[in-house]
Parts: structure tokens; sequence; C-alpha cells
């Protein structure tokens, strides 16, 4: 379904239209973790006010908030139960109205979380949904009636909770069984009724209208549903995101949001594409007629990713082809991000670097180059800035996440898998580890909390901090700030054209952006060996626009007269012609 173009043609670069987000770096704030300004040991709206500068000075344009809502926290308010209300722990509606004015006041854009595809069980609409069959608001939820099986009844269709189990829970109240793809006490909202989108459309508005800059909007590709409600097909058992993400009607409910929430104006749509194929992500995002602008895509960052949350082997060849697909296939007119870690995913260097202490430093810079270079807007997540790790966990009981705690309880629990093998994948995939609050510095409470913080603090807050950083010229923070500023600087790493250089090379992540005779190539020794490699002749006498510290032998400006490069482990270089 196309409609009417929606953005008034504006000047194109390279082809692509401009539009302000394309040229952006945003960094996302997860509230509960970020900076605790009462002493309660929670994040909260007034220590994310203070701490904005940390913020505005690593040079970002825009800012991704989690989820500020009323909620239950089942699963840390991404199961909201007020949608026009601010977490009491998080603060009041005017530390929100100020925090929106002080993001303002730094040139800055603050983008909310919307999560629509399912509210809390907690919700007033839930509480009367389920409360009889004859509700009004029955209807607004997904209620079916449950399948004979041997044992009496079993659940409408053989559909899994992204969080372990059955994705149907039977009410007792009135022996129906409703809908929740995450937790059951998550359930999904029903878009067929035309009374709950409606009401939808007009919370999204609510935020708007206060001059929220648009919407981060969660498991968005899910909120059609089939209403054959049919068992999974057996090829997409294992991964059946691709099943709830293809649901006939989500272009038709997603152009009908465009109109009804954005009316023609220019707040921003960022759906996350959990589940969504770079094929139809290419139509979702279409410049003028997608109704979405931008998409989260989860194929690079879950590259190691088997079912669910365990892991499976990857390699370096694997992960490009990821990059080089997606621009195939997403094509000109639809426009990409590039995010590689995030709340629901391990840290950023322990998951695609080295952690150890040897090269924690240089492979953290060569990621911050890889993603501030890469095609598509860029998302850096809270504290990866720092370099901040993964957090070791040795106890079931160490973990908060719902989604971890749900699969021990069945797979552990249920002898399908035993402990040590789950907590060792668990280390690797946990979402926890992006969690952890932020380390401001090395005091106790690592300057996150004057309290007892909510959640475990890294030990090695007392090396790894904002503080530390900050005062070293030399660091990722420091690296970070560089990297953004030569993005603003050179078109060619926002709008030029991608090529890989060496699609097979096992350690080397060699890739051009071009827009005709401006052209950056971006040489990463994503490996703790040293590796030669010949710079194609285009690039021979090219200056070295930024080097990371394995390559710092090399002077920035340098020209590079030698085609033959010896690069140091996990080396990282931008060269432009
Ligand atoms: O995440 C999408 C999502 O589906 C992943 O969390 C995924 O299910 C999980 O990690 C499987 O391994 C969004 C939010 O970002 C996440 O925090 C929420 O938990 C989820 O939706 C439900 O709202
Ligand atoms: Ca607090």
């Amino acid at each position: 379904m196309t409609g009417a173009p929606r953005i008034p043609p504006a000047e194109r670069y390279n082809g692509h239209v401009r539009h302000w987000w394309k040229e952006a770096v945003f960094y996302q704030v997860w509230p509960r973790s970020f900076m605790d300004a009462n002493g309660d040991g929670v994040g909260d709206i007034r220590g994310l006010i203070d701490r904005l500068d940390h913020i505005a000075e690593l040079g970002v344009d825009a800012i991704w908030l989690s989820p500020h809502y009323d909620s239950p926290n089942v699963d840390n308010g991404y199961d909201i139960r007020d949608y026009l209300a601010v977490a009491a722990e998080y603060g009041t509606m005017a530390d929100f109205d100020e925090l929106l004015a002080a993001v303002h006041a730094r040139g800055m854009r603050l983008i909310v979380d919307m999560v629509v595809n399912h509210s809390s069980d907690e919700h007033a609409w839930f509480v009367e949904s389920r409360s009889s069959r004859e509700s009004e608001k029955r209807d607004w939820y997904v209620w079916r009636q449950g399948r004979p099986v041997e044992s009496g009844e079993g659940p409408p269709n053989d559909w899994r909770s992204f969080f372990s189990g059955p994705a149907w829970t039977r009410d007792a109240e009135t022996g129906a069984w409703y809908l929740h793809l995450f937790d059951e006490k998550q359930p999904d909202l029903n878009w067929e009724n035309d009374d709950l989108r409606a009401a939808v459309y007009e919370v999204m508005r609510y935020w708007l209208d206060k001059g929220v800059d648009g919407f981060r909007l969660d498991v968005i590709a899910f909120v059609s549903k089939d209403q054959a409600f049919p068992d999974y097909p057996p090829e997409h058992r294992a991964k059946p995101e691709y099943v709830h993400a293809a649901g006939p009607r989500l272009l038709e409910y997603l152009s009908e949001m465009r109109r009804e929430v954005y009316r023609g104006g220019d707040a921003l749509a960022i759906g996350e594409a959990f589940g969504v194929t770079f094929v139809q992500a290419g139509r979702l995002v279409a410049e003028g007629s997608g109704p979405l602008d931008m998409l989260i895509h989860f194929d690079a960052v879950r590259v190691d990713r088997g079912e669910g949350w365990r892991r499976r082997d990857w390699t370096l060849p694997d992960w490009k082809r990821i990059f080089s697909e997606q621009d195939e296939t997403m094509g000109r007119e639809a426009w990409r991000t590039i995010c590689l870690s995030n709340h629901d995913n391990p840290r950023l260097v322990s998951h695609f670097g080295d952690e150890s202490e040897t090269w924690r430093v240089p492979s953290a810079i060569l990621l911050a180059t890889l993603v501030l270079t890469q095609k598509g807007t860029p998302f850096i997540y809270q504290g990866d800035e720092i370099g901040m790790t993964n957090y070791r966990f040795t106890d079931i009981s160490e973990f908060d996440d719902i989604e971890m705690r749900n699969a021990w309880a069945l797979d552990v629990l249920g002898g399908v898998v035993d402990a040590e093998t789950f907590l060792a994948e668990a280390n690797a995939t946990s979402r926890d580890h992006s969690r952890t609050p932020m380390q401001w510095d090395a005091s106790p409470g690592a300057g996150f909390s004057t309290g007892a913080p909510w959640f475990s603090v890294n030990p090695n807050s007392s090396t790894i901090n904002a503080r530390a950083v900050r005062a070293d010229e030399g660091s990722i923070y420091h690296a970070y700030r560089r990297l953004i500023r030569l993005r603003r600087d050179t078109p060619p790493l926002v709008y030029g054209d991608y090529r890989d250089h060496a699609p097979e090379h096992p350690r080397l992540f060699a890739f051009e952006r071009r827009i005709g005779a401006d052209a950056c190539l971006v040489v990463l020794n994503v490996a703790g060996d040293e590796t030669p490699w010949r710079l194609p002749d285009a690039f021979a006498g090219a200056r070295l626009v930024f080097v990371g510290p394995g390559g710092a032998s090399r002077a920035l400006g340098e020209r590079q007269d030698s085609l033959d490069l010896r690069l140091a482990p996990w080396d990282a270089r931008v060269y432009r012609t």
C-alpha cells in the first residue's frame, strides 16, 4: 500500500533526501540505570537532567529514552500500566517537562519509547477487558477459546512467548485464553479493534502535543495478527519473530498511525524491527510512502543467536554479509540504522570486541569506528562510550531480567539444560549486562547513587568510569567524540554509497563510503593479531582522518603513500581521498 508522499521534496545528497535524522547520532538512555538523583537506588529523570551535559558534550543530536511510564516493572517499563503517567520512581510530569526543555535547550531532540503491541495486565484497559466477556473493552485484547487436549484444554495454538512457555494464559475469571507474546503480565493489544487503535493514537498524540520529537516504537511489527491464529509453520518454529512480524494488516495499521498521530508533522517514527526482513523493511521505511522513518534491525547484533537467548557460532564474513545484504536489499530510498548494542543485548565491547585489559580500549574504539562510519544512523547505548563491559553473573539469583528468570524456571528446573550450560550461555547473551548502573566515578555506588543501587554495580567501576575517561585524551570517550565530529563533517560517512572491500577476509572489515570522487575507506582489524593488507589503488595517497590506538604510530592527516598496510591488533583507521 502506498499513500500520498508525506515529505515535501527536499534537497538531495547523493540521491538521498536530506533529513536531520539521517545526519544525526542517537544516544539511548535506559533511565533505571542512568543516574539516581534522590539516593533511592533507582535512576530518575532528575538524575538524567543533571547528566545531560555528559550526553551533549559527546556531540550527539538526539536521545532515545527507554520507557518512563507508570509500570509494575515486570519487564522494566516495557509493561506500561498508564501511558499518560510518569513512573513515580522516575519523578513527576513536571520533571519530564523540565527534561524535555533541558534537552531542547542543548540543541538536542528527545524521542520517547512507545510500547503499544502490549500493555501491562495492570493497565485499566486490561483490568476491564478481563472482567467479563461482555465488557466494553473485552475486544481490546486478544481472547480465544482453548483447544481440547488429552488432559482437558490447551492454548488456542502453539505460539510461544519470547519469555518462555506458551504465548497464551487461561484466565480463570471467564475461562478464556489471552495472548501475550512476551510475559503473561504483558497482554497483547488487539489492533483489529477500531476503538483500541483510536485510543492508542490518542496516547501518542498526547506526547507529541507535549513536544517530544518522535517515538521509538517497541516491537511494532507484531501488532497485526493473522486472525486464523494458525500454528507456526515448521520452518519458522525456531525463529517465530518472522511469523509475528509478517501480520496481514501491518502496513495498513502503520499508515493509519502515521496519518492519525503524525498528521503530516515531522516527528520521527523509529520502529523496532525484531523479525522484519530487509525486503519488508525497505517497504516500511520507503522514502515518501513508507509509514516509518527508520527501523532498528536485529540481524547484525544477533548474529550469534540461535533460538531465543541461545548462542550460535558465527564468523566475521557472516557478519559482514549482513551489512552488505541489507544495503543491497533495502535500496537507496530506504534509510538504515546501525545499532549494535542496547538494553536488550550484551555490552558492545564484550560482545564484539575483547574486554581483556590489553585489548579493551583499542577494540572498543574499533567498534565505535564501525558504528559511526557504517551506512545508517548510529545508535549509541549508555555506557558504551565509556567502555563498560559485561557483568559476570555466577548465580541465577543475580539476574533481574524476566527473560532469564523465566528461561531458568522452564529450562533448568524443567531439566532441559543443566545449570552450568545455562549460566555460560546467559553470561554471553543476557540483557542484564547492559542494565547495570552507569559508572560515573570510582566511588562505591559508581557515582550512580548515594544509596544502595537497585542492581549490581560492575566492580570494574573503580577503573572504568566516566570521570576517568573524560580526563584521558586517549580514551574510548574521546574517540567517540572525535568520530562523531568526523561523521558530522564528512558527507560520504553519512550519505556515501557502501562497498565491502574484503568480504571473505576472516579478520579484516574494510569498507568504502563514497560520493563520487570523495570517498572514505574504513579499515578495521577485528582481531588481536597483526594483519597485513593491501589498500585498494583508489586510496593511494589518501589522508588518514581517524586512527585508533592500535595504529597510533601513524599521524592524523598523514598521506598513505605505500599501499601495503601492516595493521596492529584491533587497529582502526579511516582514510579519505
Ligand atoms: O524487545 C524486543 C524483543 O523482542 C527482544 O527483547 C527479544 O524478545 C528478546 O531479547 C529475545 O531474546 C523489545 C524491548 O526492547 C524489550 O526490552 C522488551 O522486553 C520487549 O520488546 C517487550 O516489550
Ligand atoms: Ca531515584
